[in-house]
């Protein structure tokens, strides 16, 4: 049986977790990390003291978006396209998601992490608007592509529909996204998405 360790409040292990569920994978997953701690079993298998880390058939493995890229060639079936161009054009976005995630940082963590006391406002604006921006660049692409893995969902749609997710749900300025809030609508009826990624931000 597949599991993942980390706290389902992390982005990253959201992405995990949702992907188990699109692609029917029994699985368990222990909460670790930030409150949780780390224990030195969990140290000895990822050595960051970062989340998640998975392990399947006695396989450790952790980098998220490696952990997708696992998953979906062992179990995702479609969902991880087999035309090598088809999987690379999804790939850009997975890869950028990390890029995406420095520019929201500062919301996230001014909005959600800190108190009203120890928030700086001006970086929040900072990162809302840089995060804004590069909102713009997936929405051209999702005018011109219904799901970020092509003409399907599939895993390249995980990372950047986590992070959508807290967009959305963050107190903030955001530019006009009709591309973006369409697919967001759609993740947003999958279970998955429900269940793992659309939980309260803390
Ligand atoms: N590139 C790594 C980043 C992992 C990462 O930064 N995880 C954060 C949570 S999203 C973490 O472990 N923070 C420390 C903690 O939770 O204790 C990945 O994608 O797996």
């Amino acid at each position: 049986m597949l599991t993942i360790w980390g706290r389902l409040n992390s982005h990253n292990v959201k992405k995990v977790a949702w992907a188990a569920i699109e692609m029917d994978i029994p699985h368990r997953r222990i909460d670790i990390g930030g409150q949780f701690g780390f224990t030195p079993d969990c140290l000895a298998m990822n050595p960051n003291r970062l989340i998640p880390t998975i392990e399947d058939d006695g396989f450790v493995l952790w980098e998220s978006n490696a952990i997708l890229r696992y998953l979906g060639q062992r179990y995702g079936g479609s969902l991880f396209p087999a035309d090598p161009q088809q999987r690379a054009a999804g790939d850009k976005w997975m890869d950028w998601q990390f890029s995406y995630a420095e520019a929201q940082r500062g919301c996230f963590v001014g909005l959600v992490r800190q108190s009203p006391d120890q928030r700086d406002p001006a970086a929040i604006a900072r990162s809302a608007a840089a995060s804004g921006e590069m909102m713009k660049i997936l929405d051209d692409e999702l005018g011109r592509t219904p799901w970020l893995s092509g003409p399907e969902f599939g895993i390249a749609d995980i990372p950047m529909g986590v992070y959508a997710h807290t967009f959305f749900s963050l107190a903030i300025d955001r530019p006009s996204l009709p591309h973006v809030e369409a697919w967001y609508a759609k993740l947003k009826e999958r279970d998955g998405f429900a269940s793992q990624v659309m939980i309260p931000l803390t």
